[in-house]
């Protein structure tokens, strides 16, 4: 059993023990536990394996038995024992908040609800509000939660969100007078997808600034405009909220509202222990009941015991130890990088030639470059055929004589097939100056068969990376079922680099995997993907992905020197093979 299908687990016997109204700790211990098992970097199979399970925090003695139990058996007897009380669905009523148990259990008991969408339709035609003590108002009431249900199921990839909200900040910025306005949230975190936007401000005249962002061209309708707090809705359905604040606890607000919620939990449990006590205003001592406000997020840090964490860190593992011992990373940052590894052009289905991608590169501060297209395999991609891809290398080679102080790699992206072998022979490859291994065809195969797939194209000499190594395509595509542990160490063995693709439908490798192919030393590099001179910009998105997975600079190939990176791609695996 996958983590994933492990943590729904613990979240339906918690919705299900709230329907009973048990014991509200035993509900939140398994609400955190799956959190905590969603977000693991590694599967509870191998830390179950290593005896480790007590290690994970959040994960008592219960909670680490019930684990064996679903590891050992596939099923968890207390989970069907609960099941058996309540209708199938219904604990997905327990999404729609505002809703309480009670009501839920009349809900089903009196007119069998037990979806949501079976609710919508009954509270339409009137019957909700003609039960007993419940009437119009609370029927209204439920709608509203459903919708704003629907609205929250649609995340939106960091990616299309992002640009959305620079031009907001961008135009606000010029139509009003703000002193500071800054996106917190998921978004500050650069999470990979976005339920919602939550900007905070600070301005001499917040209405006005109110005023002005409701009024923006973009928005498509208000849901709230009060005095220091507006919503509204943009295209591609985003919500963003934005809230004025006094410039005085700008600092703790936005802590507060950068969150993650986890974060913010673990710190109020730390606060508490010093006799203190943290809410969006600021911090009380509670000895005193004396409120202290922050202006910067440093300050709010400093007076709890703790450096600075950047919002990327701030997900509820363990940057709170760090930051007490003074231990966190020294973060990547798109400064540090000064090269692509991955990048296509018109040779195969790029839209700009050799010489403007280098140039562009270039242009950017880079000092190299490698090109990669695709090879034959891929038709519709208009994969290289050997022959244009000798074609190609000349014309790689001569633009990169002309280019002086940059290097431009010779590459290729080359197909693994269905059987772990690559779509040109070891002659070949053998030629480029870099070998980017991906797979594109066949991605139903059972994780038996992709694993020895991968790991059969990482075990050939030639390949330097392996590219999108899950091909997930962020809510299009599930990534592939592979075992990624027996990737990462077979990456670490035969000393292949795995890809951060930057993407923003990729990011594939995501954070959590970041965070366990470092653990087992295996090396990392970020490719763009890029099929045009601007989409080189994306490399911020790898950048994230990075920073999530606590990554400094030495981490992440692309931050070397060029010399050190040739060194690499001509030494090739060393005979670590
Ligand atoms: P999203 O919008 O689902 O992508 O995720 P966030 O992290 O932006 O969450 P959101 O918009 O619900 O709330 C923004 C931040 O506000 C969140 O990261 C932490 C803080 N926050 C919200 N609700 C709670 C709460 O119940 N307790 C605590 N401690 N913090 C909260
Ligand atoms: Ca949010
Ligand atoms: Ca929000």
């Amino acid at each position: 059993m996958k983590n994933a299908a492990i943590a729904q687990v613990f979240q339906d016997m918690a919705d299900l023990l709230e329907l009973k109204e048990d014991n509200p700790f035993k509900i939140r211990a398994y609400q955190r536990a799956a959190h905590t098992i969603d977000d693991l970097p590694v599967e509870l199979g191998q830390v179950m394996e290593e005896g480790r399970l007590r290690e994970i925090p959040g994960i008592g003695e219960a909670i680490a038995k019930k684990i064996t139990e679903l590891l050992a058996t596939g099923h968890l007897e207390a989970y069907e024992k609960l099941r058996s009380q309540f209708p199938e669905g219904i604990s997905s009523l327990m999404a729609i908040h505002g809703v309480g148990p009670k009501t839920l259990m009349r809900l089903y008991k009196e007119l069998g609800i037990s979806t949501v969408d079976d609710l919508e339709q009954a509270i339409v035609e009137g019957q909700v509000a003609a039960l007993y003590r419940l009437g119009d108002k609370t029927a209204e009431n439920i709608l509203r939660h459903i919708q704003r249900l629907r609205r929250q199921d649609m995340r939106v990839p960091l990616g299309e969100a992002l640009p959305v909200v620079e031009e907001i900040l961008a135009q606000l910025n010029e139509v009003a007078d703000v002193r500071n306005l800054i996106p917190a949230g998921s978004l500050r975190r650069f999470k990979e997808t976005i339920g919602d936007v939550d900007i905070m401000g600070t301005a001499d005249d917040p209405e006005g600034v109110l005023q002005a962002f409701v009024q923006l061209p973009q928005v498509e309708e208000v849901l709230v405009k009060g005095t220091t707090k507006a919503s509204v809705i943009v295209e591609a359905g985003l919500q963003v909220d934005l809230r004025m604040v006094e410039h005085d606890s700008f600092g703790s607000l936005l802590q507060y509202f950068t969150g993650s919620k986890d974060h913010n939990i673990a710190l109020r449990d730390r606060a508490v222990r010093q006799g203190l006590s943290l809410s969006e205003y600021g911090i009380t001592v509670l000895k005193s009941g004396e409120i202290e406000k922050f202006a910067t997020e440093e300050a709010f840090y400093r007076r709890i015991g703790l450096e600075y964490i950047p919002p990327e860190l701030r997900e509820g593992r363990n940057e709170i130890e760090e930051a007490e011992k003074r231990a966190l990373p020294k973060l990547i940052e798109v400064s540090d990088i000064k090269g692509d590894f991955h990048v296509h052009t018109e040779w195969s289905d790029g839209h700009d030639s050799v010489e403007a991608m280098a140039t562009a590169a270039r242009a950017r501060g880079y000092q190299y470059l490698a090109i990669t297209d695709h090879s034959v395999g891929r038709g519709i991609a208009h994969g290289l055929s050997e022959e244009r891809l000798r074609q190609q290398v000349a014309e790689v080679r001569e633009v990169n004589q002309r280019l002086d102080g940059f290097r431009l790699f010779a590459g290729i992206e080359v197909d693994v097939r269905a059987d772990g072998t690559l779509d040109y022979p070891d002659e070949v490859l053998s030629e480029l100056d870099i070998v980017v291994a991906a797979v594109h065809s066949a991605m139903g195969q059972d994780s038996e068969k992709m694993t020895g797939r991968i790991i059969r194209a990482l075990e050939n000499p030639n390949v330097h990376i392996l590219a999108h190594p899950t091909c997930r395509l962020l809510g299009i595509r599930e990534p592939v079922d592979v075992d990624l542990e027996e990737v990462f160490r077979a990456a670490a063995r035969t000393n292949t680099a795995l890809e951060i693709n930057a993407m923003p439908d990729r990011l594939d490798l995501k954070d959590i995997h970041v965070l366990r192919a470092r653990e087992l030393g295996v090396k990392l590099v970020m490719g763009t993907d890029a099929h045009s001179v601007g989409s080189l910009d994306l490399m911020r998105f790898g950048v994230g992905v990075a920073r999530r997975g606590w990554c400094q600079p030495e981490h992440i190939l692309n931050t070397r020197p060029a010399g050190e990176v040739e060194a690499f791609l001509k030494q090739g695996k060393g005979g670590h093979v």
